[in-house]
């Protein structure tokens, strides 16, 4: 087993249903400790930084005017393996394909409007938490 840190996002859509703790619940309940976290309302430039790799994709514009529609929540998990135990609790990108019990299928509108962001991989969790956070924004916890 590997200690990992990974990036999670509660995306627009479920602060505004009032989801936080809800969510800060599932990652405490699995496991996964929250060692950074801050409210953020992205500018376009920021959303277009984040999700430069989906700039050619035809939802990207879409993609962008939802993440700067209203502040998300950014946070950093750490836990035994997860990257892979956040994308697990999050469930599949389309809510209609996510399994029960995830976060996508209890709380997404749409594919477009999937309440929660994970990293996908250790190399793209350390590019996302610097993104967001600096190296005295993130608190290690020995308990
Ligand atoms: P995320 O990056 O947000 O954690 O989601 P993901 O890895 O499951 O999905 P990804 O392929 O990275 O896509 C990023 C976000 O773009 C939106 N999307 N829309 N309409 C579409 O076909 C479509 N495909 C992706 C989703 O909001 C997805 O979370
Ligand atoms: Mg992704």
């Amino acid at each position: 087993m590997a200690l990992e840190r990974t990036f999670s996002i509660i995306k627009p859509d479920a602060v505004a249903k009032n989801l936080i703790g809800a969510i800060y619940n599932r990652f405490e309940s699995a496991g996964l400790k929250i060692v950074a976290s801050k409210m953020v309302h992205l500018t376009r430039e920021q959303a277009e930084g984040f999700y430069a790799e989906h700039k050619e994709r035809p939802f990207f514009g879409a993609l962008v005017d939802f993440m700067t529609s209203g502040p998300i929540m950014v946070q950093v998990l750490e836990g035994e393996n997860a990257v892979l135990a956040n994308r697990e609790i999050m469930g599949a990108t389309n809510p209609a394909d996510a399994a029960r019990g995830t976060l996508r299928s209890d709380y997404a509108n749409s594919i477009d409007e999937n309440a929660v962001h994970g990293s996908d991989a250790l190399a793209s969790a350390e590019r996302e938490i610097a993104y967001f956070f600096s190296a005295e924004e993130i608190c290690p916890r020995t308990r």
